[in-house]
């Protein structure tokens, strides 16, 4: 409980960010790409698993008209473990807030590991609008049910094993299954496989992300809606199920994702890993971008 109060008094700090200036500066937002909408979800923000540098680096270079924040931007079970919150971080809060400040719509719907803002469900923080589900219009007029994903966590079981995304038990698991087996070769015994048993978990991992997918567009359906965009799985993906669209805009953990919808209402999955590896072999619109 203690880092609950410890991340609330955080929270309350955010009244200055306005004043305060971020530790990696601000680009030039003339030259942003815009697109009507954004989502984002996941971050993790609070966690070492968090890409906070490459997070910084999307919001410098993309800009909205309405941006969602699809839960689990702050890791609120990981912080109440250990406090752990770079600089870095406060970077990705003080450039949301500005961006509400500068007129992007923002709505924040907190997920599971960040379920301590619900209770602000219907405030509104700077700009942020906190909301349980929202509903977004495409401009192409399709109704989308906007939702962090783990309203389902009932439904599908076989779910604990995202509690250790984000955090470095799994990494810690790979590790010391290589030292067991160093000793183990040691002693003159067989390799027995912690890693296997990591695997057999991934494994029953794809059949939980196609279950939780199929779940999460059914809901969609009978609540009479177009589509669904969901985050929690932390798998970027665009499919039509049974004629409902399924969005999940992925995570900045692993796949460092974010989902997008073009002014025509179309809508597309940015990898942002990819966006700075090509823009590093394309050195000069990194320099365009500065002069601009
Ligand atoms: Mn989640």
């Amino acid at each position: 409980m203690a880092a609950i109060t410890r991340l609330s008094f955080d929270v309350a700090g955010l009244a200055d960010f306005h004043a305060s200036t971020p530790t990696i500066p601000e680009r030039a937002i003339t030259s942003r790409r815009k697109y009507r909408a954004v989502w984002i979800s996941d971050v993790h923000l609070g966690t070492r698993g968090c890409n906070a540098e490459m997070l910084i680096d999307f919001l410098d270079h993309v800009d909205s008209e309405k941006m969602y924040l699809v839960g689990d931007i702050i890791d609120g079970w990981a912080m109440k473990k250990r406090f752990y919150w770079p600089a870095t971080h406060n970077d990705i809060v003080w450039r949301v807030l500005k961006r509400a400040k500068r007129g992007t719509e923002i709505v924040y719907i907190p997920g599971n590991h960040d379920e301590m803002f619900r209770q602000f469900t219907g405030l509104d923080f700077g700009g942020v609008k906190i909301k349980r589900q929202a509903i977004h219009t495409t401009a192409d007029g399709r109704r989308l049910l906007v939702l962090h994903g783990d309203e389902f966590d009932a439904i599908t079981l076989s779910h604990r094993w995202l509690a250790h995304l984000g955090d470095a038990a799994y990494e810690m698991m790979m590790t010391l299954n290589r030292w067991l087996n160093r000793v183990r070769r040691w002693m003159g015994l067989p390799y027995w496989s912690l890693s296997k048993y990591a695997k057999q978990k991934v494994k029953n991992a794809v059949s939980f992300i196609s279950k939780f997918e199929e779940i999460v567009a059914r809901e969609a359906g009978a609540r009479g809606v177009d589509g669904v965009i969901a985050g929690h799985i932390h798998k970027a993906e665009i499919r039509a199920i049974d004629g409902i669209a399924y969005y999940n805009d992925g995570d900045w953990v692993e796949g460092c994702t974010a989902l997008v919808e073009h002014y025509d209402g179309s809508m597309e999955i940015l990898h942002w890993a990819e966006e700075m590896a090509a823009r590093e072999s394309q050195p000069e619109s990194e320099v365009r971008l500065a002069a601009a």
